[in-house]
Formats: C-alpha cells, structure tokens, sequence
C-alpha cells in the first residue's frame, strides 16, 4: 500500500470559463476568451463556452458530486469580468454573490477552496482598450481586482493561486496565437511574461500587507511544466534538456524563488527580454508561500544546430521556441492521451525532484495533473480504465518523490468534469465526471469512484510495475 501523509491535501480543479457558463448572465460582461471563441475559426466546430457545463446555474449539485467523492479540496477560478466587468472600477454585486455561493456550498460539505485569481479570462474592456496583458499598467489593475477578492472572500478562503500557467498566456496566446487574445509574435511573449510577473507580485504584496496577517491564508502562483528528458548521454542533449526546462519552468519560477531570469534566457534571447529593476525583484522574490504545478507530460530534448532549421514535430516549426534550438521528441513506446500527450510518470517524479532541488524544497502542490480520453457512456457507466492507470502511476510518482525528500502537499486531479477544453472546444475530455453536453447531466466516471476510495484510504495498492515511476 503507498500510504500518503495523513494532511496530504486530495483535491480536483476547474476553471471558470471552462464550466461556469452564463456568459453574459447578471452584470458579467466578455472576457479575451468570449471574444475569442465567438471568432469563427478560432475553436473546434466554433465551438464556445456560453453554456459550457452550466456550473453557473448547477454549482450545488456539482458541489454534491464533490462531496460524493469525500473529495478534501476544490480548486475553481474566478471570473475576473464577472467581479468587474470593465476589470476595473465598478463592482458587480451579483458576481461577488455567486462565488460567496459557490464557497459557501463548498464550506458546509468541508471541502477547502483554493480560488485561481487568473485562469485566463482577461476581461474584453482592458484588452481593446489597454491593451491587456503588454501594458504595464495591468499589474496594478490585477492587483486592485484581486483585492476585491481578498476582500470579500478571504475570510473564508485560505488558500490563493493569483495565476494559472503564465506560460500559456505568453507563449499560446501571444507567440503562437492559438489561444485568446491570437497575438502572433517573436517579442511579445516575453513582454506580457515580464507583466504577469509583475501583476502577481503586486497582488502578493496586497495580500501580504493587508489581508493575510488577519487572514492568516497561503498565496502562491501555478506554473505548468512538462519534463524534459536527454534523448542522449551526450552534454548537449543534457544541456538541451535543462534549457528547455529553464526556458519553460525556469522563465516563471527562478524570478521568484532565485530573483531573476534564467541566464540561459538572458544569453540567448537578449533584447528582447525585459530586465527586472530593484523595485520589481523586491515584489517577485520570494512571492510565493508554496510552489503550484500543472504538469501533464514528458518529452525528449535534443540540441539543435542553431544553424539548422529547427523541425521540432510537436511545436512546429521556428517561430517562438527558436530561440530554445530544442529538438522535443516522443518515444514511439509511450502511450498517448488523446492530446496526443504522452503517459510519462517517472517524468512526473523526476520534475518534482529537479524543482526540489533547484528552488530549496520548497511546499509543492500538484495543481494540476490528468488525462484527456474519448470517453463513452454506457448504461450510466464510462470504464476509463486508462485515465484510472494515468491517476494512479502519476501518484505512485508523487509517492516516491515524497519518500525522496520532496516536500509535496497535495495533488489535484484535472479535471473534476468535463469542460471546455479551450481552442480544442468540447473534443476533449478530461474529467473524472462525464457531462453529456445534450442534457448536461454528470455521471461520476469509474477513474472517479476510483478515486473516492484513494482519498478514503489515503493511499492505495500500485498496480504497475515499479519501472514506471
Ligand atoms: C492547462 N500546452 O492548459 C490548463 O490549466 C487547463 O485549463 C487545461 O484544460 C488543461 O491544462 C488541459 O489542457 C494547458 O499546449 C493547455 O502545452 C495547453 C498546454 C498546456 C497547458
């Protein structure tokens, strides 16, 4: 039995746009990604997220499912336009109502909140008219909106995420375009990472002097990384290994817990990286009470002759990640999620480690971690047998990483149902509660009954071989 630490928080995670629905229902008004979805050819089948699982309306009976599960923890994020349609000024009543709702809900069945200030759904207004997240100006707009949280809901909620994955914000949504607000660019991922930064820092320094000493709460950011394996013994192939990681992981992470960028980032990338003055550092060093990560996968990294035109089959081509000159490669051996992500554990095992390591064994939370299937519904049952086996190798991961010294807190299953998988729309499924998207009725999934007796028995028998992990 791999018996886990008797406070060992056993959670699952949403996000807002992702189920909430109710799009433009009492006062709430467009973010990036409303405006992003309603633009054809952005999303699967131009598909939205207007209804998506209608939590806005069934956020009880979804609290009831939680319950069902004996689940500890529940991390959910919070609609920023929701709170303040503009982003800024004026509050909306109705929306503090809601999730005042939703945590009290939450409270009265013992289950933790863990509130993400940002999982991406910049409010539309500072994006037309600020522009969103390239502006200096956003960090002090995010950092006055998530005092209206702390506010109105931190008498209840001890533990805050204020951003969810910056990387994907930067990268997918302002290198490559494929995520809201579709910028395209070589230059502007690391701008709008510098102001992410900045904006959490400055949301950390409001709750640090004005919430938390009465509060008593946690706060803290979720960066996502996958692990990066040499594809070779050779130095290159282990360096390519470690830029990769410090390209992906590092750019977030050592601001915060070493106060600056990357060298690596800094040699290669120049220019076009901003640089940090004091003030800066002084807000993002040391902003953070415990280290969140979504961690999904594993890859394969191989240097890159500079010279040579990078073929990098998972990214594309050039464009953003040319300035890593990284070859990511999967082996033909691991299986795939129907992201066409692979199913790596001891890459899971090997990142907490590296992170250990690298930034003093810092308190960790998974965050986020799961398994995207196309699942099928059978006379109430959906036998997700694999998304079972991804669960359980991943914690049997965990497992050892605690028993190697990791200081791993907790773990949250993405996601508890299925949801809006942003641009891929509802062709992914995640959860570990099925939605039909006809009736949007939710039936807990085997992975999910597996699950319950996990976070009962703290624990469970490993049913792989140990090589995996
Ligand atoms: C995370 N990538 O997103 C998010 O936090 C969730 O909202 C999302 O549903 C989940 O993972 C599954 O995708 C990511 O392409 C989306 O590298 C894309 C990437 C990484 C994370």
């Amino acid at each position: 039995m791999l018996q886990f630490p008797i406070d060992f928080v056993w959670g699952s995670a949403t996000s807002s746009h992702q189920i909430e629905g109710g799009a433009t229902e009492d006062g709430r008004a467009w973010s990036i990604w409303d405006a992003h979805t309603h633009t054809p050819g952005r999303t699967n089948n131009n598909e939205t997220a207007d209804v998506a699982c209608d939590h806005y309306h069934r956020y009880r009976e979804d609290v009831q499912l939680m319950a069902n599960l004996g689940l500890k923890a529940y991390r959910f994020s919070i609609s920023w336009s929701r709170i303040q349609p503009d982003g800024q000024g004026a509050i909306n009543p109705k929306g503090i109502e809601f999730y005042n709702n939703l945590i009290d809900e939450l409270l009265k069945h013992n289950i933790t909140p863990w509130i993400t200030l940002y999982h991406w759904d910049l409010p539309l207004a500072l994006q037309t008219e600020k522009d969103g997240w390239l502006n200096p100006e956003i960090a002090d707009s995010f950092a006055q909106y998530a005092g209206i949280c702390f506010e109105n809901f931190g008498d209840r909620v001890k533990h805050w995420i204020t951003l969810n994955e910056p990387w994907v914000v930067a990268i997918l949504g302002h290198g490559e375009g494929v995520f809201a607000p579709g910028r395209i660019s070589k230059s502007e991922p690391y701008l709008v990472a510098h102001q992410l930064l900045r904006a959490h820092g400055k949301a950390v320094q409001c709750y640090r002097e004005h919430y938390q000493p009465e509060q008593q709460g946690q706060i803290g950011i979720s960066n996502n990384g996958d692990w990066r394996e040499p594809s070779s013994e050779k130095q290159a192939d282990k360096d390519a290994a470690t830029r990769s990681l410090e390209f992906f992981l590092g750019w977030f992470a050592d601001p915060i817990y070493l106060g600056d960028y990357p060298q690596v980032m800094k040699d290669r990338v120049g220019e076009r990286l901003p640089k940090f003055t004091e003030e800066d550092i002084n807000l993002i060093k040391g902003s953070s009470d415990f280290f969140g990560l979504n961690h999904y996968t594993t890859l394969y990294a191989s240097d890159v002759d500079p010279n040579a035109d990078v073929q990098n089959e998972v990214y594309g081509n050039g464009g953003i990640f040319e300035d890593q000159y990284v070859q990511l490669t999967a082996d033909p051996e691991w299986k795939m999620t129907t992201m066409n992500w692979a199913i790596v554990p001891w890459g899971c095992r090997k990142l907490i480690e590296w992170i250990s390591e690298r930034y003093g064994n810092p308190p960790l939370y998974i965050t986020e971690n799961g398994c995207s299937l196309d699942d099928q519904i059978e006379n109430g049952e959906v036998n997700d047998t694999v998304r079972k086996e991804f669960i359980e190798s991943y914690l049997a991961a965990c497992h050892k990483a605690i028993k190697n010294g990791a200081n791993l807190k907790g773990y949250f299953v993405w996601s508890f149902m299925d949801n809006f998988e942003w641009a891929l729309g509802y062709s992914k499924r995640f959860g570990i509660h099925f939605v039909d998207y006809g009736t949007l009725e939710r039936t807990p999934k085997n992975s999910a009954l597996w699950y319950k007796q996990v976070i009962q028995n703290r624990g469970f028998e490993f049913s792989q071989p140990d090589s995996k992990i």
